[in-house]
């Protein structure tokens, strides 16, 4: 039985082996670079929902198996929301994390402390090949650092500290952040529901 990772971020894949796999469930996880000839779908979702959705469908289609898909990012309170569904491709070029964070950091730098709360947010969704869908969401809050800190993790980790931390996303250790991250919490749920579809 196999259960496909519809992400091509290799992040997010190593991220989903951990959560997925400490979910117990007796299904091999397969990511969407085994299936080279599926081409990536538009992202044209106003949402992480709809976008996670649109993800998951066109893999469980393609490949007639089950798909699990993430669609997330950081939501900045002051910009009232964004990055959001846009953090990929904050600073123009898709994937470019260095230069997403050093355009929110200038942005961002006159905000006072008081007024630097964000959180990170994830919709993970799974798409069977006869169009059932299911959609569930995660979030951590936090507040955003002046300047990076750390080496772990991806994307905005390291100006994200979560609240009640006093590290960054990127200072925690890989099992520490998924214990408590948007990502961990969206897909610890999904997986409760998961073995009812895997037949
Ligand atoms: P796929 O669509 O193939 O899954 P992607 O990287 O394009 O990969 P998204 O469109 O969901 O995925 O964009 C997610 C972006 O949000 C990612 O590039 C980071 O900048 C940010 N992000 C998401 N989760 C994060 C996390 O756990 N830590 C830090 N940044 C994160
Ligand atoms: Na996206």
């Amino acid at each position: 039985r196999r259960l496909v990772l519809a992400t091509r971020n290799q992040h997010k894949v190593a991220e989903l082996r951990d959560i997925l796999g400490a979910a117990g469930l007796d299904v091999e996880l397969v990511g969407a670079d085994a299936y080279p000839e599926v081409p990536d779908v538009r992202e044209t979702g106003v949402t992480f929902a709809e976008n996670a959705l649109l993800k998951a469908h066109a893999l469980a289609r393609a490949t007639g198996l089950p798909a699990v898909a993430d669609d997330s990012g950081l939501c900045v309170d002051v910009l009232n929301g964004a990055p959001g569904i846009f953090s990929a491709r904050w600073a123009g070029k898709h994937g470019d994390d260095r230069a997403n964070l050093d355009l929110l950091l200038a942005q961002l730098s006159d905000i006072d402390a008081e007024h630097r709360g964000a959180h990170f947010a994830c919709a993970a969704a799974l798409a069977l090949p006869d169009g059932t869908e299911h959609v569930v969401e995660g979030r951590l809050l936090g507040t955003l650092r002046t300047a990076p800190a750390g080496d772990g993790g991806f994307g905005y980790d390291p100006i994200l500290q979560p609240l009640g931390e006093r590290r960054t996303c990127a200072e925690l250790t890989p099992a520490e952040k998924n214990a408590i991250s948007h990502r961990g919490q969206a897909f610890r749920e999904l997986a409760r529901i998961l073995p009812d579809h895997l037949g």
